[in-house]
């Protein structure tokens, strides 16, 4: 096996990487040695460049037939947060840009049960209809396959079809893990990756370039990504036609795997690093600065990217729906800055990846369209993609200059000077007037902003009370808001052992105790839900130990206690002889993951004259210690209420324990159940926890006099006996 240093050497003599080497140098490899070795080969690819490009998304819809667990995009229809574009909006947002300087859309949204491969066409054909000049990279790979399924078709005729209708790429989307075992957990309904590699297969075949991505920092195992970089190397070494890797960085909010996180930026760092070692056929890397955030990005054309895609202006929600940037959009000068800032040079590049230089703007022209000029970059021995620029016309033109601009800008200050000089010579002749003038826009401003101030004070017009969403389920939450005239938006989801999957564990805006909470119609109100699914964990054999030793163990694994099932014994009590989880029994060879926190039922022994145990006092506790003592004393939780002072996830978790069901210090039988009440107003904890204290040293004295009297009594009836 090679070591670090000899895989890295290998990599400078523009070696190829193989699978094991990059699981090794993916998990030991300093990160420092990652960056060096993937700019060294982005220099080969691209030198100092680094493009983007003007570009908007368009998302003709979020309804998806699929239901992938980590997307915070999807609705069904129906849902009051759901949107599907006509024909007629699609071709209404495409005119919006006409004027602009972008050269792409790309279009992807939801798989819609209702459009079809010729309804997809027409988006194309309305879109290009409006922009003829921009170029369409439309559709994943898994809503490609959809419709032509639905059509009855090949891919190739598809795919024939979609080229036709004016489509001129395909984007990387819909990859997510090429894992089968992974795929089937996170995207059961997806098509499969080999599905997903076909299309792109037949694509690259029919000289339609296209773009390939990872979903990472989720659930899955280095050896997963190298997997999928490799079913993608090689791919492209059977049929070029990837222009672009983009990572995509799991982003976790709003999703039903939110439970998980998001990876940290070394692991960002890694995946880029790594992409560039080991796809050494794909010309390029893309950091998508909507998926990482300004700063993460410029970080990672330290490490080997070369791409950071476009302007965006506000199109996509994919990103922003799971907790990223809420309205992406970056001018040119700020993506320009962001790679001068890392030490590159930027580029704009058209979608094919020819450099783009722009025709010099008349001032005070007419809106036109202004005609791009591309540019074929220099060819690179490396790489060998073509450029295609035989479609476009080669246009000679200036890029403006710092003279022109200059004079630009001084014709605008004159113009400026004069309009000023104007209103000055006119106040001089007409004193009077102006004054009148004056005085009638001062008072119209007034009137105005009396009346803005009134509405909003005194809210005229129809307000609905926030209803209290707390403990029902996002789908009740959902058909009821709509009923009110409300919206619903899921912000977070969180997660809590002790609350179902989908139930709204806090809103916004928030109830109030003293006064009815009111907004106006439409208003959104945002929800966090518990979420549906939780982290796997595995679940260690615990028997043949002591309950505390088993409950260490347990609880250092994530879970927690279903019931402890006392049963008599001759030898011993609190040992642990069996254990089961839902019903299913744990032997030392069983290997089981089960979610987060789910409880485990042990059986656990007790001699006959111990079947008392003595209740803790878990006044003051919070939830979870509380949890804790009471199973270490061999009693079970029945129930957990809270207050009314408890209205959210965050306020359970500062709950404590204000009352329990069984008293402190009496005696219960192994295996009682007690109930915890919990609040979170302290000074009543405080107060009730002083009570606690007194009542519980009160109740102590009073049971030791009790056992004192009894065994008195006990030795009064003996004593009687003997002299009998
Ligand atoms: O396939 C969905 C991903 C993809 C989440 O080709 C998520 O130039 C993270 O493919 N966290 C769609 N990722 C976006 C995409 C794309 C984006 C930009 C450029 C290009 C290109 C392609 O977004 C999906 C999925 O992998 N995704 N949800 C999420 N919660």
């Amino acid at each position: 096996m090679m070591s670090i240093n000899q895989i890295a050497d290998s990599l400078r003599r523009g070696e190829r990487l193989s699978t094991i080497d990059a699981i090794r140098l993916w998990r030991e490899a300093p990160l420092w040695l990652l960056g060096e070795l993937a700019v060294e080969r982005k220099r080969q690819a691209s030198g100092d460049e680094v493009y983007y490009n003007r570009n908007i998304h368009l998302e003709p819809s979020n309804i998806c037939l699929f239901n992938c667990e980590f997307c915070s995009f999807r609705r069904r229809e129906g849902d009051p947060d759901a949107w599907t574009m006509s024909l007629d909006d699609v071709e209404a947002r495409a005119r919006e840009m006409q004027g602009s300087d972008i050269t792409e859309v790309h279009i992807v949204g939801g798989v819609h049960p209702k459009h079809d491969l010729e309804t997809y066409c027409a988006m194309i054909r309305r879109v290009k209809g409006a922009l003829p000049n921009v170029a369409i990279k439309a559709y994943t790979a898994v809503e490609i396959l959809y419709m032509i399924r639905r059509a009855g078709i090949s891919i190739v005729e598809g795919l024939r079809r979609l080229k036709e209708a004016g489509m001129e790429a395909i984007p990387g989307g819909g990859a997510e893990i090429f894992d089968e075992a992974l795929r089937s957990k996170i995207c059961p309904d997806k098509c499969s990756s080999e599905e997903w590699l076909a299309v792109h297969r037949a694509a690259h075949n029919m000289d339609i370039p296209t773009n390939c991505t990872i979903l990472y920092g989720h659930i899955e195992t280095i050896e997963q990504r190298v997997d999928h970089l490799d079913r993608l190397r090689r791919l492209q070494d059977e049929a070029p036609g990837f222009d672009a890797f983009i990572p995509l960085k799991y982003r976790s909010r709003n999703n039903r795997m939110s439970e998980i996180g998001e990876c940290s930026v070394e692991e960002d760092m890694r995946m880029i690093a790594m992409s560039r070692i080991f796809l050494d056929n794909i010309p390029h890397i893309k950091a998508y600065w909507v998926a990482y955030g300004k700063p993460t990005t410029e970080m990672a054309l330290a490490f080997g990217a070369d791409d950071i895609d476009g302007t965006i202006d506000d199109s996509t929600k994919i990103y922003s729906m799971a907790g990223a940037d809420e309205k992406p959009s970056m001018s040119v000068a700020e993506l320009e800055d962001l790679v001068r800032g890392a030490g590159f040079v930027p580029i704009e590049r058209d979608t094919h990846y020819n450099a783009v230089v722009r025709e010099k703007r008349v001032v005070e022209a007419p809106k036109a369209e202004p005609t791009p000029v591309v540019v074929a970059p220099e060819p690179n021995p490396e790489v060998k993609v073509e450029p295609k620029v035989e479609s476009k016309p080669e246009v000679k033109v200036e890029q403006p200059t710092k003279e022109t601009n200059k004079k630009e800008k001084k014709s605008m200050a004159k113009t400026k000077a004069k309009a000023k000089e104007g209103v000055k010579s006119f106040y001089e002749r007409h004193h009077i007037i102006s004054h009148i003038i004056l005085i009638g826009i001062v008072g119209i401003a007034l009137i105005i902003a009396l009346y803005i101030g009134l509405k909003i004070g005194t809210r005229h017009g129809n307000t609905i009370a926030v209803p209290n969403y707390l403990g029902m389920s996002v789908d009740d939450v959902r058909t009821h808001a709509k009923r009110e005239g409300l919206e619903i938006v899921v912000r977070d989801s969180v997660f809590d052992s002790d609350v179902a999957g989908g139930v709204v564990v806090d809103q916004l805006p928030k109830l109030s105790t003293k006064r009815t909470v009111t907004v106006k119609p439409g208003r959104k109100i945002y929800v966090t839900i518990n979420a549906y699914n939780r982290r796997m964990v595995d679940v260690p054999y615990v028997a043949k130990q002591t309950l505390r030793q088993a409950l260490n163990q347990l609880e250092r694994a994530g879970l927690s206690i279903e019931k402890l099932n006392y049963e008599p014994n001759l030898t011993s009590t609190d040992y642990v002889v069996r254990q089961s989880i839902e019903g299913r029994e744990i032997s030392p060879s069983t290997a089981v993951k089960v979610p987060y926190a789910t409880g485990v039922t042990l059986g656990v022994t007790y001699r006959r004259d111990e079947q008392y145990t003595v209740v803790p006092r878990l006044v003051g506790m919070r939830l979870s210690q509380a949890k804790s003592t009471v199973w270490d004393r061999g009693l079970n939780i029945k129930e957990v209420i809270y207050d009314a002072t408890v209205t959210d996830f965050k306020q359970r978790r500062e709950a404590k324990v204000y009352k329990q069901s069984l008293h402190p210090n009496a005696g219960a039988q192994r295996g009682s159940e007690l109930t915890l009440y919990l609040s979170c107003d302290m000074e009543l904890v405080d107060s009730l926890t002083k009570i606690s204290d007194r009542d519980a040293r009160a109740y102590e004295k009073k049971r030791r006099e009790e056992e004192a009297e009894r065994e008195a009594q006990l030795a009064k009836e003996e004593a009687e006996t003997s002299e009998e």
